[in-house]
């Protein structure tokens, strides 16, 4: 759709990724007056912009994918059990196609502001290249990693070469054959960018901040006989992933690590160390999340995976990560550490020696210059809250939702926020968002919002609404479920740590799917309880 749109629907979706267009799919089913703008120039989201080389998904494909149409989750086949970019992305095209959503998408349609008014309980939506419409409802699904982290580096734009940051990498794709290359940042995206471009870089410097813990995604082409197994069970599987705290199938837990004798602990952490995803080694256990003794077992474990693939023991020490595992987002990759063995890769430990700036030339630290032809930003984003405060939301008397939220990203349920009726988050802080399976997790809270929208109707409520004192009490019950865990011990982009003055809260709810969706039936249930409901 190209020609500019305005005009009146019941309910905007912002964003084509997957949680939008199974919002749009839904809608467009049921016959309700709908448009969905999306920024970006195709469908995907996340997958349509993180297209730097390497990028990869680190649930399995065969979960990682829409369970909600029979057909669909069978005449699809994944190549590989842990999809690269261009598949996922080539997924998000065929479902666009497949169901018709094109004709409802406005793409390169950045909205821009959304101001509701009171006196109509409408909300008045821009975007960048000029459309202006109104709607009754809002389904933000924005994403939780789609606000871009450059940090300010003194310097950039005086750089010389081109620099590009991972999530928002140029279509033609970047070639690094025969040059200087820097990676800033070795969270997921760089850990999986890194190995790819060791391979052609004349040579490649890392500039890390903070190690990652990494586990090895030992992906194989998917196996014919596996995918058949699984869509001969789809129905039981997906049954069974809906009713699991991550939305995950994983294989049951070995109980306590503390409880175990050293050998069969170590016995069980190299079985699952090579099995079909390193992440089943992070869930295998009940207690490594829960008790920091527990956790520096498992910790220990993967610090000697490291010691023993880094030949170089003083960058394999650099590389060893100190915090608690699990609690900043734990990678997957394909030859990670490895990668650090060549002769044409060096560490550049920035904790050490901090970047003072970016020259014409390159980088400099505290140590000296680093002469570079090409620079890459693997920084990661303003996640979680990021996505919607860019917006340019005003809610009820004029409030702005930076300023709302200048303090933390307070909400209702992960999914309301109060002074911004009829707005629906989809993975907004306050879900359990990007710690679940979050093509399931989008799935679940957009059946749940149009069970809303349709009860409203039934209603006669014209607007929707939450309260100050009921964020607060969500709050309670988010820190709470986080208090349990060691997940609070870690600055993380979890809490908002890694974005220079945003408020340190941790924004994921870790009570599990099963609470969290318990939880958000039974307000609705007891009357709305938490909700301001006006005809
Ligand atoms: P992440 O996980 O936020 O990683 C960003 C990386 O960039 C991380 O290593 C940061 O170090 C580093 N960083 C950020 N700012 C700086 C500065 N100023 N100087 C040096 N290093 C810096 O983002 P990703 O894109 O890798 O992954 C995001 C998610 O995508 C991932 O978790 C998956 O869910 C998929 P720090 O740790 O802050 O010290």
């Amino acid at each position: 759709m190209n020609e500019l749109v305005t005009g009146h629907y019941k309910v905007v979706v912002i964003g084509a990724g997957f949680g939008g267009m199974y919002a749009l799919h839904r809608l467009r089913s049921e016959g309700t007056q709908t448009i969905c703008f999306e920024a970006g120039g195709g469908v995907g989201g996340t997958w349509y912009w993180n297209r730097y080389p390497g990028a990869r998904v680190d649930i399995e494909s065969m979960q990682y994918s829409y369970s909600f149409d029979e057909e669909l989750q069978q005449e699809w086949s994944w190549p590989e059990n842990f999809s690269a970019q261009p598949d996922i992305e080539r997924y998000a095209n065929h479902v666009a196609d497949r169901f018709g959503l094109r004709e409802d998408i406005v793409f390169d349609a950045r909205v821009n502001s959304m101001r509701f008014d009171e006196e109509a309980n409408i909300w008045h939506l821009t975007t960048e290249r000029g459309d202006e419409v109104t709607a009754h409802y809002v389904i933000s699904a924005t994403g939780s990693l789609d606000a871009t982290n450059v940090p300010g580096f003194p310097g950039l734009d005086s750089f010389e070469g081109d620099w590009h940051h991972t999530s928002q990498w140029p279509k033609e794709g970047v070639s690094f054959d025969g040059l200087r290359v820097g990676v800033i940042g070795t969270g997921s995206s760089g850990v999986q960018a890194i190995p790819e471009i060791a391979k052609t870089a004349s040579h490649l410097h890392v500039f890390q901040r903070t190690p990652a813990f990494t586990m090895p995604n030992n992906n194989q082409p998917l196996d014919p006989d596996y995918e058949r197994e699984w869509k001969d069970t789809y129905a039981e599987r997906r049954e069974a992933m809906r009713t699991d705290q991550g939305l995950s199938m994983f294989p049951p837990k070995y109980g306590a690590i503390l409880d175990m004798e050293p050998a069969v602990r170590e016995a069980i952490m190299e079985d699952l160390y090579a099995s079909r995803s390193g992440f089943n080694l992070l869930v295998a256990f009940n207690d490594t999340m829960v008790n920091a003794e527990a956790n520096e077992l498992l910790a220990e474990f993967m610090r000697n995976k490291i010691r023993s693939i880094v030949t170089d023991p003083v960058v394999a020490e650099k590389l060893c990560p100190r915090y608690a595992i699990g609690t900043k987002r734990v990678c997957l990759d394909s030859g990670y550490h490895a990668t650090y063995n060549r002769e044409n890769v060096t560490l550049v430990d920035v904790r050490e020696s901090p970047i003072e700036e970016i020259t014409p030339r390159g980088v400099r630290t505290a140590d000296g210059e680093y002469e570079l032809d090409i620079l890459v930003l693997a920084t990661g984003f303003d996640a979680v809250s990021g996505s919607l405060t860019r917006l340019n939301v005003t809610g009820v008397d004029g409030l702005d939702l930076r300023d709302k939220w200048k303090d933390g990203a307070t909400n209702y349920l992960g999914m309301f926020v109060a002074g911004f009726p009829n707005l629906f988050m989809i993975h907004g802080p306050g879900s359990p968002g990007v710690l679940a399976q979050m093509i399931a997790g989008a799935e679940w809270q957009v059946q749940y919002v149009l069970d809303v929208i349709h009860d409203l109707d039934t209603r006669g409520v014209q607007r929707i609404d939450t309260t100050a004192e009921w964020e607060n009490k969500w709050d309670a019950e988010v820190q709470t479920a986080a208090s349990y865990t060691l997940f609070g011990d870690t600055d993380s982009w979890y809490k908002g740590a890694n974005i220079e003055g945003k408020p340190k809260s941790f924004m994921v709810y870790v009570g599990g799917y099963d609470n969290y969706s318990r939880r958000c039936r039974e307000q609705v249930e007891a009357d709305y309880e938490g909700f301001v409901l006006s005809p």
